[in-house]
């Protein structure tokens, strides 16, 4: 039965259907983790009853009906069992996952794109962040359609957010707006689940008088669902509008009271209220208590009709918000009660939810058991659904060719920072796949960040051309900032988490999409605090980018302990989903940076984070030999290397490096087998050595024992030797080198905010000047 000969009604019908099963599949998964299947830690359980009930009309309508394959949607976090529901009806999950709900291996809490089967567009949990991801998705979408990066004629899709209202209550939904404004966004569908009730109680009223109009003072269409189709047809009534009137005045509070009470209580109320008035009053009197009940809870997002109405009257490009008026537990016993949360059924309540729902026992898992609609009709209804035409979504795209090594600028004397400029500016030079695939953004921190000279080849992107207005009127200025659409830079206003999230859509394009780009993005590298949520929702879901922070640690020195980093590097080890770096010069940047292209595109890859400084250094006169750059990718390397069974090592990082070099010459002069070890990669000799444990476990049966990266390193120490270890962070991120052996490690770094001052005054205050070094291998022996 193909979709277009289906008559409006009868697909109506069938949506109402499966939107009851949907329903009731989404209570059954979560009851069944809770009640049926054996719980071993007492632990509870969860997972969200009422919240997917809210949702059940709009995903149903969505998925059955509304969904292209093009589309991409977001769902809100707690009503992932919905979506589960969806897609087992639809074939794509399977049932013993749902029976592992939030088990190890089954259907995951919250919609996941790296663990759940039945393929999630973006993964949410964080509340806030799925919503906004779609919009920059919308950015993508279109950053890659205008410049023809992507697999074919893949028509634009819409990328819908299901967005529970209380939500709008995250700060990061209105800088994302914001942005979206500025790039013109299209093609997004916004459906906020206005139930009115958050996690603690309901949402206070003030906060949703204004919300349609922040929507649309930044472009967007509102479309208010809020009273469904038998309430509208009461107030055509007479007196029916005096009904209307008094639910638009009823507080939130009330109106969810009243909802959990049901029809005598509605009775009450309106008698009470509005007895003056003979035509409500019939319509009182006509209703007995369950119709009432059904007639008043009658709102819009909850009433199929209506919602397909809704989404279809819908057909340009302009991003659209629908303010779905619902109720949250609709269709169960706690509806509207504002514990309802985390509510779950009772084992009594959920007998009698299944007798109403027409199911048998045993026939909990039945796909279309309790439905009257014929089993054939509702799955070619199914089969037809306009969702699935061009079967699995998720897309893959061919690796980028890169170049046995990257440009390396020639510099006496660099900065990390600047060199990683210089490195971007001779790509950009280049007519390569590599300069076409990437793409570069950052938070208003793009010229002090050095990407100004990549920005001025390749030009800023936007929908439409704008030339540099100041360059037309001849004002002098080393930026160029030519708006075109085949710029490859976005630039972002100052909202680090805006950051992440573009740099997490961006770095999904490949399996969004159909195009592979190479996302970098550049912030100072304090700031990443501001946007970490963002950051571990990106690397959550597997995206892939490379994060340059800089200026970094203490040695950013005037800017002050403000913009000074110090827990940075452990966020670095600590993260999972990405590998950071921190080189000292600049042919190790060179290096990392081709690995960090070639790492992003790895199946088994990950995101890379290169913590970087303006501190110019003299550049070592070398040219790196295979092994040598095998080393720097590792994490480390002997700048000067121990004799063989030394008592004494320094090990150091980055924009430090001179500091230790010098006090390796001193402490040289007396024991003259001492080494220096520079590291670039912490994170990954720390991550390299826990696996290579891992492959000697007794329990696995590995008996691997090749060396990781760290032992092998130190391996030439004596067994009892002594280490100092500096950098410009926090030391905890190199101390644990002396667990690797046993040795004694005296660790330097920053445990304290900074403050303004020029280095060599900061590094002796902190104590990772040469003498505090050398001080401190006197300290080990
Ligand atoms: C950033 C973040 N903070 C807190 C939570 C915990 N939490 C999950 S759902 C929720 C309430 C959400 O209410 P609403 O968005 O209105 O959803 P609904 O009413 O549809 O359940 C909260 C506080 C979270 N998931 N993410
Ligand atoms: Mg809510």
């Amino acid at each position: 039965m193909a979709m277009t000969t289906l008559a409006p009604v009868q697909r109506l019908r069938l949506l109402r259907e499966l939107e009851r099963k949907v329903l009731w599949l989404s209570a059954w998964t979560i009851h069944h983790a809770n009640h049926v299947r054996p719980n071993r830690d007492g632990l509870k359980v969860g997972g969200h009853q009422a919240s997917c009930a809210s949702l059940a009309t709009v995903l149903s309508a969505l998925y059955f009906s509304i969904l292209k394959p093009e589309d991409r949607v977001a769902v809100k976090p707690h009503a992932s069992p919905v979506f589960h529901a969806i897609q087992y009806l639809f074939g794509h999950q399977t049932r013993e996952k749902l029976e592992r709900f939030r088990a190890l291996g089954g259907a995951q809490s919250y919609p996941s794109r790296t663990k759940d089967i039945d393929d999630v567009d973006f993964s949410t949990g964080s509340v806030g962040l799925g919503a906004a991801m779609t919009l920059f998705a919308s950015i993508v979408q279109d950053y890659v359609r205008l410049k023809a990066l992507g697999d074919g004629e893949r028509p634009t899709g819409r990328m819908v957010a299901l967005v529970g209202d209380a939500e709008l209550d995250e700060g990061n939904i209105f800088e994302a707006l914001l942005e979206g404004w500025k790039h013109d966004v299209r093609n997004l569908w916004w459906v906020i689940d206005y139930n009115r009730q958050s996690l603690d109680g309901v949402v206070n009223d003030r906060l949703f008088g204004r919300i349609g109009e922040m929507f649309e003072l930044v472009g967007w269409r509102v479309v208010t669902l809020k009273y469904g189709k038998l309430l509208e047809a009461a107030f055509a009534q007479p007196d029916g509008e005096h009904l209307r009137q008094w639910i638009d005045d009823c507080p939130n509070s009330l109106y969810s009271a009243l909802v959990f009470k049901g029809g005598a209580g509605w009775r009450e109320a309106l008698t009470r209220d509005l007895n003056q008035y003979p035509g409500v009053r019939r319509i009182v009197e006509q209703h007995d208590d369950a119709q009432l009940h059904r007639l008043m809870t009658n709102l819009a997002g909850n009433d199929m009709q209506a919602v397909v109405d809704a989404f279809e009257g819908v057909t340009d490009d302009t991003p659209t918000c629908f303010i779905a008026y619902t109720i949250k537990g609709q269709g169960l016993p706690f509806a509207g009660h504002k514990d309802n949360h985390s509510g779950l059924m009772t084992v009594d309540q959920m007998t009698g939810f299944k007798k109403g729902m027409g199911i048998a026992d045993g026939e909990e898992w039945a796909r279309f058991a309790g439905l009257k609609a014929d089993p054939a009709e509702l799955q070619a209804f199914l089969d037809a659904a306009p969702f699935n035409a061009r079967g699995k979504r998720r897309t893959s795209a061919p690796v980028v060719a890169l170049p046995p090594a990257l440009p390396r600028p020639s510099d006496r004397k660099s900065s990390t920072q600047e060199g990683f400029g210089k490195i971007l500016n001779a790509i950009a030079a280049e007519d390569s796949e590599l300069a076409r695939r990437i793409v570069t953004t950052s938070p208003d921190v793009t010229v002090s960040t050095n990407l100004g000279a990549w920005v001025n080849r390749r030009g800023l992107w936007a929908h439409t051309e704008a030339e540099d207005v100041f360059r037309e009127l001849k004002v002098v200025s080393a930026q160029l900032w030519r708006k075109t659409p085949r710029g490859q830079h976005i630039e972002l206003g100052i909202a680090e988490n805006n950051l992440f999230l573009q740099l997490a859509a961006l770095g999904l394009s490949h399996e969004i999409f159909g195009a592979r780009l190479l996302p970098i993005g550049t912030l100072y590298d304090p700031f990443i605090a501001r946007g970490l949520d963002a950051l571990n929702y990106a690397c959550y879901q597997d995206s892939r980018f490379m994060l340059v922070a800089t200026p970094s640690g203490v040695t950013l020195a005037p800017e002050g302990g403000a913009h000074q980093s110090i827990g940075s590097p452990l966020i670095g080890i600590g993260q999972p989903g990405l590998l950071s770096y921190e080189p000292a010069f600049v042919d190790e940047l060179a290096v990392l940076m081709r690995h960090g292209f070639d790492y992003m595109q790895q199946e088994k890859g990950g995101s890379v984070y290169l913590r970087l400084s303006t501190r110019s250094l003299p550049q070592p006169e070398r040219s790196l030999s295979p092994e040598q750059q095998d080393d720097i990718v590792a994490g480390g390397y002997w700048y000067a290397p121990p004799a063989p069974g030394t008592d004494i090592a320094i090990v150091a990082m980055g924009a430090v490096t001179p500091e230790a070099v010098a006090a390796h010459e001193s402490v040289a002069r007396d024991f003259a087998g001492a080494g220096l070890l520079v590291l670039t990669s912490p994170d990954k000799l720390h991550a390299d050595w826990l696996a290579a444990q891992r492959n000697r476990g007794r329990t696995t049966g590995m008996v691997d024992r090749t060396p990781a990266a760290i032992e092998r390193l130190l391996a030439p120490l004596s067994r009892d030797a002594r280490i100092v270890t500096v950098m410009d962070g926090h030391p905890l991120a190199l101390s644990w080198i002396g667990s690797v052996r046993g040795q004694r490690v005296v660790p330097l770094g920053i445990e304290q905010f900074g403050q303004s001052g020029d280095i060599p005054d900061l590094y002796k205050t902190y104590r990772i000047d040469t003498a505090a070094i050398v001080d401190a291998v006197a300290r080990a022996l």
